[in-house]
């Protein structure tokens, strides 16, 4: 898996990601013409569906960046309709146990592996023109996790040691949400539990990433062992740059 391949180039540094939210095919393929290394293509909390995430990705396939898809939900039936649409690297949102991760990972292998089901002519199949793709299929997807609440935090080496998951994913916003500290993703409370999340990965060998929010916090992740990181989303910086122009106009 290609993202999976570039995480483990750790020569490389950490590549910076941004979310893509605006459901915009023409969008995903400018970021992914501006030299970010990777997006995560958000169907958890953005208008994106099926036929976005279908369409995002053709337009990400023309560049060289790589997508990471996140699914609504860890649910095997949407799971599927997404690994047809062509995605091969999915965050899960909530994974609170190993067994959550493990269902995450049944559901991405076709059978005997997992559950996947079957089509013929999927995109991920290149409509049948991929001979092999049902054998190839289940050692080419990527899996990462992602780790919000308290309780995964506690199991976050059982989660991680599952086999078939590549990486976790700390959401900050979530995770200082269920800490009963909404919207403070920065507070020390918080961030000590991203740094102990980072140590305790680093000793199982474990990728691990996060969401940072401005180029130097996401330096400070990557300094505390970090190993990718999330700058911003595709509105985040359409907006900061709208409200940058907007305060410098109003005060000359
Ligand atoms: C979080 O920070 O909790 C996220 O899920 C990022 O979107």
């Amino acid at each position: 898996n290609p993202f999976v391949a570039r995480l483990a180039d750790k020569q490389a540094g950490p590549p910076l990601g941004t979310f893509l939210m605006s459901a915009s095919p023409l969008v995903a393929e400018a970021i992914g013409c501006s030299g970010f290394e990777w997006a995560i293509v958000d169907a958890e909390h953005s208008p994106i569906g099926i036929a976005e995430i279908t369409h995002m990705l053709q337009a990400i396939g023309c560049t060289p960046m790589l997508p990471v898809v996140r699914v609504p939900w860890n649910d095997t039936v949407i799971v599927k309709r997404i690994l047809d649409a062509g995605a091969s690297t999915l965050l899960f949102p909530f994974v609170q146990s190993a067994e959550e991760a493990e269902r995450a990972v049944r559901a991405t292998r076709y059978p005997p592996e997992g559950q996947r089901g079957m089509a013929g002519l999927s995109r991920a199949s290149r409509f049948g023109a991929l001979e092999n793709h049902f054998r190839a299929a289940n050692d080419n997807i990527g899996i990462v996790v992602q780790i919000e609440t308290p309780q995964a935090v506690d199991q976050i080496e059982k989660i991680a040691a599952v086999p078939g998951v590549d990486a976790v994913f700390i959401g900050p916003t979530d995770l200082s949400g269920s800490m009963g500290l909404y919207g403070q993703g920065g507070h020390p409370d918080v961030q000590q539990v991203l740094a102990d999340c980072a140590g305790r990965c680093a000793a199982s060998g474990t990728p691990i990433g996060t969401l940072a929010g401005t180029i130097d916090a996401a330096r400070a992740f990557a300094r505390q062992g970090f190993d990718y990181v999330v700058l911003a989303s595709d509105l985040g910086l359409l907006l900061s740059s709208a409200r940058t122009a907007l305060a410098q106009w109003r005060s000359p």
